[in-house]
């Protein structure tokens, strides 16, 4: 009676145990109610022994054995099951965390600067080359530094509202970068050798040449005794380094209200050397900027004496040398973000 009893629960516990290897989970929790099922203090193995006491004497040692071993088995059972399940549990982390190092490397894709930003520093680093500081100033500017201190007079058309943005009677987004000079000149005695790029408004309608808000560096010397051949000197040097050393370039006469004498400049064309090309429309010639000498009225606005000073300046559209440089043939890329633009670059 006994014997068969201890049997059962041997042959049941182990039924039990093997269905939970089978199950998925940690387990912890049922191989320990199956312990204390069979094992524990209230356990059914543990009842049955509590009836040793009805045994004869010679059947209690071979039911005493007989539980004994029940009892070892199911301690043994349980190990393995537990051995067994964290063995499964190290082979699938092993498998999960398989490393091939033969794989290839993650690809991350560098960044790259904005085409604009590109030549930008480029321009700069020949003028800081060259001697020149770096200046910047406010966007949002007064109409004194952006017109009247270079001598553009109240009633001149760049005053017009149809190209420039007015926020009030006299204050503006500045339409070039000459008041940033202007401010230095009222700062600092000469002498002077700055370029000052950045923001330039004009409110013109978008098309593919015209934008809003573009950018310009311009540039200005005053010092004792600059010449035209300074100037000329100056722009040679530059539009070599960055056209390459055959370049050359022509002054055309010009007017601008701030310099005197003033000039249009080209460079001969660095895609065809001058013969005539698409680029340069068969010219030969491509314009780069303005120039000329510091009038001497705007000298004079900054309290320096025209008489003791001289000085030249002049002027370039950044997207404009660009464009040229990489044929863009559409000034409105450089502002819509379109990576399969900006990835060129
Ligand atoms: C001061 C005195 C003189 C700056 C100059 C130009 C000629 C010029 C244009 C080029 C293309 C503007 O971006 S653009 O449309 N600029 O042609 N700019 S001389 O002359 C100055 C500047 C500051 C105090």
């Amino acid at each position: 009676m006994m014997k068969e009893m201890l049997e059962k629960i041997g042959k049941q516990a182990q039924e039990e145990i093997a269905a939970l290897v089978k199950s998925s989970g940690d387990l912890k929790a049922e191989f320990e109610q199956v312990r204390v099922k069979y094992l524990g203090k209230k356990g059914e193995l543990t009842g049955v022994l509590r009836q040793m006491g009805k045994l004869t004497p010679e059947e209690r040692p071979v039911i005493g054995e007989l539980a004994n071993e029940v009892r070892a088995d199911i301690e043994k059972k349980l190990a393995d099951a537990k051995a067994k399940i964290e063995d499964l549990k190290l082979q699938q982390q092993l498998k999960n965390e398989v490393l091939d190092v033969t794989m290839p490397g993650k690809d991350f894709s560098a960044g790259s600067l904005h085409p604009l930003t590109q030549v930008l520093n480029e321009v700069k680093d020949i003028f800081i080359g060259l001697g020149f500081e770096v200046a910047a100033g406010p966007e949002v500017e007064l109409d004194y530094y952006n017109f009247e201190a270079l001598n553009i007079p109240k009633d001149h058309p760049a005053r017009d509202t149809q190209d420039t943005f007015y926020v009030s009677e006299n204050v503006l987004l500045r339409t070039q970068t000459s008041p940033v000079q202007i401010r230095v000149m009222e700062q600092k005695k000469p002498p002077i050798r700055i370029i000052a790029p950045g923001r330039v408004y004009r409110s013109d309608a978008v098309d593919a040449t015209h934008s809003p808000v573009f950018h310009q560096i311009e540039g200005l010397v005053v010092d004792r005794g600059v010449t035209m051949a300074d100037l000329k000197g100056t722009l040679e040097t530059v539009a070599k380094q960055l056209y390459g050393e055959d370049a050359r370039i022509r002054f055309r006469p010009h007017h601008f209200p701030f310099t005197e004498p003033s000039a249009e400049v080209d460079v001969s064309c660095f895609a065809c050397g001058g013969k005539g090309c698409r680029l340069c429309k068969g010219e030969g010639w491509i314009e780069i900027l303005g120039a000329g000498m510091v009038h001497p009225q705007v000298l004079r606005n900054c309290d320096i004496d025209p008489e003791e000073y001289s000085g030249f300046a002049f002027g370039m559209g950044l997207e404009r040398i660009v464009m040229r440089r990489f044929d863009i043939q559409d000034i409105r890329m450089f502002f819509e973000n379109d990576m399969r633009f900006l990835k060129q670059f």
